[in-house]
């Protein structure tokens, strides 16, 4: 069976942030179609979406797997669920969550399905992403944008909009 590198981002924003992250991490590891290659520092980040939420603890990693893209994501959902993430309909979009995997890139393969959208359609505007995923794999090539990570969050970092001002400053 070939193997493919994946890049996998991590993130927890409740209960034990970092025990989250290192379970997930071991999930993956012990896994016997994956192999851990690389796995970046954990980055303590504002959260991005509703208001009054935990800061989130994220990270990145790189594997090879024998896997399909498909049965690597049904991987990562059932260690999703396994470390306990509340998937019930009301639980909030872009709210805390115990743990969240999402499949940054697998190969240079791209793939636009419901279930699975590959390279991760918000990867390349999140610093959250873009950091720790730089740390490993600064060389790693978008496979849409053709442009590396480290480029990617290069640009991000410059690209701050301006002060707002407001109405009545003179
Ligand atoms: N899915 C499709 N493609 C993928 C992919 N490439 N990776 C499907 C992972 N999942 C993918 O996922 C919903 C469905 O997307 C899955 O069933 C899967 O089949 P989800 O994780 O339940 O959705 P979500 O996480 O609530 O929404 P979304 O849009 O994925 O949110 P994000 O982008 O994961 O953002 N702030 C900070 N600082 N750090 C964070 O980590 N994370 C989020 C969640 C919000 N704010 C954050 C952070
Ligand atoms: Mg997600």
């Amino acid at each position: 069976m070939p193997l493919h590198r994946a890049h996998i981002a991590l993130g927890a924003n409740l209960a034990d942030r970092a025990a989250a992250i290192a379970a997930a991490i071991d999930a993956l590891a012990s896994h016997p179609a994956i192999a851990l290659i690389a796995q970046s520092s954990l980055h303590d980040t504002e959260p991005l979406g509703p208001p009054d939420q935990p800061r989130y603890l994220n990270a990145a990693v790189a594997i090879d797997t024998t896997l399909s893209p498909h049965a690597l994501i049904g991987a990562m959902l059932d260690i999703e669920r396994a470390l306990g993430r509340d998937r019930s309909a009301d639980a909030l979009r872009w709210g805390p969550r115990t743990i969240d995997l999402d499949l940054l890139t697998y190969a240079d393969l791209t793939l636009s399905e419901p279930a699975l959208t590959i390279p991760h359609p918000r990867m390349h505007e999140r610093a959250f992403v873009l950091a720790p995923l730089a740390e490993i794999a600064p060389d790693l090539i978008h496979p849409v944008l053709r442009r590396s990570i480290a480029d990617l969050l290069d640009a991000m970092e410059h690209s701050q909009p301006p002060p707002v001002q407001s109405a009545d400053t003179p």
